[in-house]
């Protein structure tokens, strides 16, 4: 009998200085992560700093953008050499990221790494990310990910197994020289899993009565997911799902579900014979955007509204122990909380930070301004399951999007809400400007700005009340007493230059204001908030260069 052992070899090499994970892991050029040792150096960071026992398991999968498959080879053969024994990967190097974090829970995993830039272009020119989640299924928190980039600094090299590629194609179980590899489905366990929280009778029988949705996949992950569950499982027609091949390039476009990246659905949704749901999720399948005809749902209100109709989903007929919402998404959650009597917890950016309240169970409902939104049954984001939700509150309700958000502003008033984006490629002059809003804060706070007053003026500071960890710096906040608010703070996801987030919003109550079109509402909030922190002074820009 032959028994294969496994060739190990250690290679010396320089660290690399730059593999600071950002707001949801490492996410560089193409060009940085191909170059030699790049990947492997940090996959070995990551590696000495888990300290995994011997024998553990891996789950590895991506967004099929470009550069993905061999990327998978890369940690399998790093993996392999530091101890890990069995690793389960996803059908053509596949993985959405709420599948993924699904799947290390399922199989009880030591970790599992998610290739992904998300929402970022991809393609030879375009970008590449790695990020890596613990055994709850969630991002690692931002402590062990300073503790990956402190070890990558210091690296004198990687050790890197022998080991054929494996196939990733074909659904089975591959022994590689002791090393167990199981290639699976990616949809069939998250598919399984949707179909215990919603009511998948309901939501058929309202198709049948000729109800339509739309859901665009932007060339990312979700399309085999849609296609499972939307065509087969729900009977929807197949060109229900569009952009429904996952493509290394997405296509050529930005798989960003949002009003700008998918205007083509947003021109659907503005026909006269538009569908009843119309969505979009991004490269990862984290993301989504929901529209109904001629309506566009705000990622805001469509966490508060969730929460207030949580009841009507079978998987939620219990209601929460409580929700959260990252800073700079608008309050418009926290009014609902305060109806139900549940707490709603306010987080720095970035689903890591929502990990620790959903495993303590203090949270079962949280979500982002930037079209992300999710529950305790994974610990990502999930923009597939934000879009059954959707699905199934029209069918529970028979009523339209529209419908249904008029009435909810009616009752709980509106949180008007845009995100302005003021991108520089001098990092430097966008460092300057937040500490030169940061020292003007004192002055700012219960300074009369017209008929208004600043109440709170301050650079959000994290108390993480289940590890007592603290995050400072997380974004500056102006908080006025008519129900206006304004967030500052740069973003993480950038691989050059820098962006200044302004995130502006507006809690009012009277019907007239409540009808206007958000952005008029909002035009001299953002006219203030660039004049406060000189916008244009520090970056030279008078206008911003993306809105939302
Ligand atoms: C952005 C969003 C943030 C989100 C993050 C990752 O970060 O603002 O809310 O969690 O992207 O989303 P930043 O630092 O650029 O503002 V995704 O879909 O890239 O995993
Ligand atoms: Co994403």
């Amino acid at each position: 009998m032959i028994v294969s052992t496994l060739d190990i070899t250690h290679i010396s090499c320089a660290p690399f200085q730059d593999q600071r994970p950002g707001t949801a892991g490492l996410r560089k050029k193409v060009s940085v992560f191909s170059q030699p040792h790049y990947l492997e150096c940090f996959v070995q960071a990551i590696f000495d700093t888990l300290k995994l026992p011997d024998g553990s398991r891996l789950v590895i999968g991506g967004d099929g953008r470009y550069h993905n498959y061999d990327a998978i080879q890369t940690i399998i053969r790093i993996a392999a050499a530091n101890g890990i024994r069995e690793v389960i990967v996803g059908q053509n190097g596949l993985l959405s990221t709420p599948a993924a974090s699904l799947v290390i829970r399922k199989y009880s995993a030591a970790a599992g790494f998610i290739l992904t830039a998300s929402h970022n272009p991809g393609g030879p020119d375009g970008d590449f990310g790695l990020k890596f989640n613990t055994p709850t299924g969630g991002q690692a928190t931002e402590q062990v990910t300073e503790a990956v980039f402190r070890a990558s600094q210091q690296l004198s090299g990687y050790r890197i197994a022998s080991l054929a590629a494996t196939d990733l194609n074909r659904i089975g179980v591959t022994d590689l020289c002791g090393i167990h590899v199981e290639v699976i489905d990616p949809t069939a366990a998250y598919a399984t899993l949707m179909q215990t929280l919603f009511d998948f009778r309901a939501i058929r029988a309202w198709l049948k009565a000729g109800h339509r949705i739309r859901f665009d996949a932007m060339h990312g992950v979700t399309g085999p997911y849609a296609h499972r569950i939307f065509v087969d499982l729900l009977g929807c027609p197949p060109d229900s799902v569009l952009r429904g091949e996952p493509l290394p390039d997405f296509g050529g476009l930005h798989p960003d579900p949002n009003p700008i990246d998918a205007a083509e659905l947003v021109a659907e949704s503005l026909r006269p014979d538009s569908a009843d749901l119309l969505a979009a999720s991004d490269g990862d399948g984290d993301r989504n955007m929901i529209l109904g005809p001629d309506f566009f749902l705000s990622p805001g209100d469509s966490v508060a509204m969730m929460l207030a109709s949580l009841p009507l989903l079978p998987g939620y007929r219990g209601g929460v122990p409580g929700a959260a919402r990252s800073m700079p998404t608008s309050r418009a959650l926290d009014v609902v909380a305060a109806e139900l009597g549940i707490p709603c917890y306010e987080t720095p950016t970035g689903w890591r930070f929502f990990c620790n309240l959903l495993e303590a169970g203090l949270i079962g409902l949280c979500g982002e301004e930037s079209f992300g939104t999710s529950s305790a049954h994974v610990r990502e984001k999930d923009g597939l399951w934000a879009v059954l939700v959707w699905i199934n509150l029209l069918a529970a309700q028979n009523r339209s999007l529209k419908e249904i958000a008029s009435e909810h502003w009616r009752h709980y008033g509106r949180h008007h809400f845009q995100r302005q984006d003021y991108f520089t490629a001098d990092t430097a002059a966008a460092n300057a400007l937040v500490k030169a809003l940061r020292d003007t804060l004192p002055g700012l706070s219960g300074k009369k700005i017209g008929s208004a007053q600043i109440e709170t003026a301050d650079d959000f500071h994290y108390h993480d009340p289940v590890d007592g960890s603290e995050s400072a710096h997380q974004g500056i906040r102006l908080v006025f007493n008519n129900g206006a608010r304004i967030v500052y703070r740069l973003s993480g996801t950038g691989t050059s230059g820098a962006t200044l987030r302004v995130y502006l919003e507006h809690h009012v109550r009277d019907q007239a204001t409540i009808d206007q079109a958000s952005a008029k509402v909002l035009q001299p909030l953002g006219r203030l908030a660039a004049e406060l922190a000189r916008i244009s002074h520090f970056t030279g820009l008078d206008a911003p260069t993306g809105q939302i």
